[in-house]
């Protein structure tokens, strides 16, 4: 049980079609595949999607402070000492996505050495999730053929809509289109990205009252903090913070403090324990939850799902699962899969993934 080496692997998978939002755009997987290896020869796994315009954690930066600060830090711990790898890992300010990943394997090495999920290990509440799916910018009739695709060919019926390009009118008419191409069937959100002002965002979320949306995310800095403020009351759905909420002491600040009314939960951000204490503060505070995308792949996916499955108020909203379908390619043996709009647990001990030697040869760049 105790950890004795810990790999941290760059590799680059090509989007098949890059995702645009406001903030950034993706066109190459460039992520980092962390394997914690313990004297029983166990082998966990997890992924790092490093994302520089959100974080500003870097492929070299995640591998680097993986191996320098965050390896020495945990070898000898056995796999149970949790609490005791964070308060290692927290010795370091920010690096969410590499403490993350870490933490991740780390959870994936105690399922495989105890023989049970890591869903169940976290709250074993379902086994599956609805999933919703992202739309990145781009002409209205190629979004709404996008959605049409994904409802008619892996049953999802929820969709995340990327506003906060300027003019706002740019997004309103998309999810004008959505809503008329796709009829009152499906359920859709927007999320800015931090891209237009308070202001703006109003005008925005104004011009689509009678477009039915459920939530509205990270429309406006939270660093703008009376406009933010201003905007979140002005709205009539929930206002997700996203971006805005890296920690669970973040959450606490922005939603006391007035600036958001429901959480994204990102295991890549958060990992497995983090997530879980974002999770209580949640319940706690009455808080709708939606399961966030942080660009993820197959490996990351699975993760989010891990946790969603885990309890009731994560898994109550369809939870951002499929940009991996994007990808040209992945890691893992077996591709996992949407069906009839949810993503499923695997049966094995762990995350229940296997990284296929062959890809992780092909893919890997050191
Ligand atoms: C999202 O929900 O914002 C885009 C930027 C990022 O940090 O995550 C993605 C999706
Ligand atoms: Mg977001």
């Amino acid at each position: 049980m105790k950890i004795t080496h810990v790999e941290a692997i760059p590799f680059a998978i090509p989007y098949a079609k890059p995702l645009k939002f406001a903030s950034g755009e993706v066109h190459v997987a460039e992520h980092v595949l962390v394997r914690v290896h313990t004297d029983d020869g166990v082998v966990g796994v997890a992924e790092a999607p490093p994302r520089p315009f959100t974080y500003g954690e870097t492929q070299v930066g995640v591998i680097a402070v993986i191996e320098k600060i965050f390896t020495p830090a945990v070898i000898g711990l056995a796999l149970t000492e949790r609490e005791q790898i964070q308060a290692r890992l927290n010795r370091t300010v920010g690096n969410p996505v590499a403490k993350s990943s870490l933490d991740m394997a780390i959870w994936d090495a105690m399922g495989k050495t105890l023989g049970f999920q890591v869903t169940e290990l976290l709250g074993g509440y379902t086994d599956r999730m609805r999933v919703s799916h992202m739309l990145g910018f781009d002409e209205p009739a190629a979004m709404v053929a996008e959605a049409e695709r994904m409802r008619d060919t892996y049953g999802i019926t929820t969709f995340k809509v990327k506003v906060g390009r300027r003019p706002y009118s740019l997004d309103t008419a998309v999810v004008r289109a959505l809503r008329e191409g796709l009829g009152d069937g499906v359920e859709m959100y927007v999320d800015g990205n931090r891209g237009w002002s308070a202001s703006e965002s109003a005008r925005a979320m104004k011009e689509m009252t009678d477009l039915g949306l459920t939530f509205a995310e990270e429309l406006c800095p939270a660093d703008d903090v009376l406009g933010r403020r201003w905007l979140v009351q002005q709205i009539d759905v929930p206002f997700i913070a996203d971006e805005s909420v890296p920690t669970p002491a973040a959450v606490t600040r922005e939603v006391l403090g007035g600036s958001a009314t429901a959480v994204s939960i990102k295991t890549a951000r958060t990992g497995f324990t983090q997530s879980r204490r974002v999770h209580h503060l949640a319940e706690g505070l009455g808080l709708e939850v939606v399961m966030g995308n942080q660009i993820d792949g197959q490996l990351g996916s699975m993760c989010t799902v891990a946790f969603g499955a885990a309890f009731e108020l994560t898994s109550r909203r369809a939870g951002e699962l499929s940009n991996f379908l994007d990808m040209s390619d992945d890691l893992l043996t077996e591709p996992i899969e949407i069906r009839d709009g949810e993503l499923t647990i695997r049966p094995g001990a762990g995350i229940g993934v296997e990284i296929d030697p062959d890809k992780l040869r092909r893919y890997r760049t050191d």
